[in-house]
């Protein structure tokens, strides 16, 4: 069990101005952060992260949609991190998601659905990765 995830505040959540309030629910939830980036994905970018739901129907608006305003993107360290960070965020559509968790408080749809959380431990260090030099993780 890996106690590091990665996270992104999404384009729809920081241009309406829920980044702060995000990144205090994570920490308020026993998170510490060990990398942290304000950047914005280009569309070749976004289709390189989302390249496994390359196929799906909503994969040209889910790139559009990514690259369309800048995004926090974290590394964050707890125990059980992956696990018990994709509770604290809810399910993908915000309609199904419970009560309290983040995208049920700020998700406007399941296309813009305010926050990433990665699904696996194997997949955090990818996604990590993918934003992270070795300077900027601490
Ligand atoms: P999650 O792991 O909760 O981020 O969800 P997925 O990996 O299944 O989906 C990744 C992103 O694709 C979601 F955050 C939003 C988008 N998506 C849609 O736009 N429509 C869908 O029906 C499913 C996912």
């Amino acid at each position: 069990m890996s106690n590091r995830t990665f996270t992104m505040i999404k384009p729809d959540a920081t241009s309406k101005g829920y980044t702060g309030a995000i990144l205090d629910e994570i920490i308020q939830a026993g998170y510490s952060i060990k990398a942290l980036k304000w950047t914005k994905l280009s569309k070749e970018l976004a289709s390189e992260f989302y390249s496994v739901h390359k196929e799906r129907g909503f994969f040209g608006e889910l790139v559009d949609y990514m690259s369309s305003g800048p995004i926090i993107a974290a590394i964050l360290e707890k125990e059980n991190a992956v696990t018990d960070f994709r509770k604290l965020i809810g399910a993908t559509n915000p309609a199904n998601a419970e009560e309290g968790t983040i995208r049920k408080k700020y998700a406007a749809s399941v296309a813009e659905n305010a926050i990433h959380g990665s699904d696996s431990d194997e997949n955090a260090i990818i996604e990590g990765d993918f934003f992270f030099s070795k300077l900027e993780r601490f």
